[in-house]
């Protein structure tokens, strides 16, 4: 740690060499970032339970609010031309976003929980049968364990769990030996939301597509992170929620192959998804609309559409760069905190991981952690974080996690790390 050194705009080592200017961690953009809270200045470390929004995002919905607010794919007229043409663009740019090979395999959800129990529900019941095999990660957020459990429920299918090393790191040997002819999906995450963790995605989509298994991808802490190209990946599906991006609530992303898409039967029922409906048949359209029932977030697409292009302009390798050089900064800082351990992570095991770091302090309850930093301003997630198998297998009730976003700064880092000290001398 340089603590002489308090510039919010100081490039860490390591940002630069991603190409492009030094990296200025864009804190002014977002305007909830210069309100203070408890009477100190706000730092917001919990980006991956939720992103703060720029100004761009805030003003993209607002003026489209103001200007061409109406349904979609309804009305004949300007506004509801207008306010189409706006949505269907906004997939577009998601498309792009993501690498799809079309605007026709995105398919706007509420987030990724959505996305994942539009796949079990759909491709799930339809291609998924008793005796077959879905894989998760001991990684998993619940949202990519229940959805499956609810499968097997239905279907008689069985549910394995591919085990990780005491690092946190998937045991890619033993993945593969639990793959075999009875697999159906592997349903994974991109990166860990308590770990940071980052799994290699290609390498596991050739896994389970060696045995004619099918890849879905949860990608909410990986898309606002790094550059993800889902066609290159290998991913079969992938998940993700605007929010987490910097984009409003509400809206989500499942994206899909085409062909995968189109062999799918609807997930929920009612306007918007038919060609045409009487009492005895109703038609289907094709997807993704036939995955819309209902009024669509329009307001939000238009938010998550900006969103894409703010991280697009920013250049997600320097922000990735940057929040990497963030994690080691404070790996160094909270390594000077007595008692406080980082949790499987640190050490010989950085490999890549991305900015999110989960620790316990002893004698502390990660609550209590959470609580003191917050009189000071400083917000960070403390729990289970919807993965209680994982804090089982980590032999941990819950930690304190901070997470990084592409607004964080060393100071930052620096506040926390007091924080951290203060909390030592409150507990004693
Ligand atoms: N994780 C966290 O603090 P939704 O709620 O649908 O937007 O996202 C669910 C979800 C799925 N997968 C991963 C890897 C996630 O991190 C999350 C959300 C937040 O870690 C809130 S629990």
């Amino acid at each position: 740690m340089q603590a002489s050194e308090t510039s919010k705009t100081r490039e860490l080592s390591g940002t630069a060499a991603v190409g492009g200017p030094p990296y200025r961690a864009p804190r002014e953009e977002f305007p909830i970032l210069s309100r203070p809270v408890n009477g100190r200045p706000l730092v917001w470390l919990d980006t991956a339970a939720t992103a703060q929004k720029p100004r761009r995002v805030l003003d993209a919905m607002r003026s489209f609010s103001e200007t061409r607010y109406a349904n979609v794919h309804r009305g004949v007229h300007t506004l509801g031309y207008a306010a189409t043409q706006a949505y269907e663009e906004a997939r577009l740019r998601v498309a792009q976003f993501i690498g799809a090979s079309g605007a026709d395999e995105v398919i706007f959800v509420r987030g990724a929980t959505e996305a994942i129990n539009l796949v079990a529900a759909s491709f799930g019941r339809s291609f998924i049968s008793s005796g077959d095999e879905i894989i998760v990660t001991e990684l998993e957020h619940h949202s990519n364990i229940v959805p499956w459990q609810l499968l097997r429920e239905s279907t008689g299918a069985v549910l394995k769990v591919a085990p990780i090393a005491d690092d946190g790191t998937l045991d890619l040997v033993q993945l593969e030996a639990m793959l075999g002819s009875r697999t159906r999906l592997v349903a994974v995450t991109h990166v860990s939301n308590v770990l940071g963790t980052v799994l290699p995605i290609a390498t596991i989509a050739r896994m389970a597509h060696a045995v004619g298994a099918h890849l879905l991808v949860d990608g909410c802490q990986a898309v606002p992170h790094r550059f993800v190209d889902v066609q290159a990946i290998g991913a079969d599906f992938y998940a993700f929620s605007a929010h987490k991006m910097y984009g409003p609530t509400g809206i989500g992303v499942l994206w899909g192959r085409r062909e995968l898409l189109a062999a799918m039967p609807p997930y929920q029922g009612g306007g918007e998804m038919i060609a045409s409906v009487t009492f005895e048949q109703t038609t289907l359209k094709h997807p993704p609309h036939r995955f819309e029932a209902g009024t669509p977030p329009i307001i939000e697409a238009n938010g998550l559409a900006a969103a894409c292009d703010y991280l697009t302009d920013l250049g997600l390798a320097r922000i990735c760069g940057h929040e990497a050089a963030l994690r080691a900064y404070a790996l160094e800082g909270l390594a000077t905190v007595p008692g406080l351990r980082v949790i499987g992570a640190g050490g010989n095991h950085e490999d890549g991981r991305a900015g999110i770091i989960s620790f316990t302090m002893d004698g502390v309850h990660p609550h209590d952690v959470a609580t003191v930093l917050d009189g000071s301003g400083i917000a960070i997630r403390a729990g289970h974080h919807c993965a209680q198998p994982l804090m089982q297998r980590l032999s941990v009730p819950a930690t304190a996690r901070v997470s990084f976003g592409l607004y964080n700064t060393t100071e930052d880092v620096d506040a926390l790390v007091a924080g951290l000290g203060e909390v030592g001398e409150v507990f004693g």
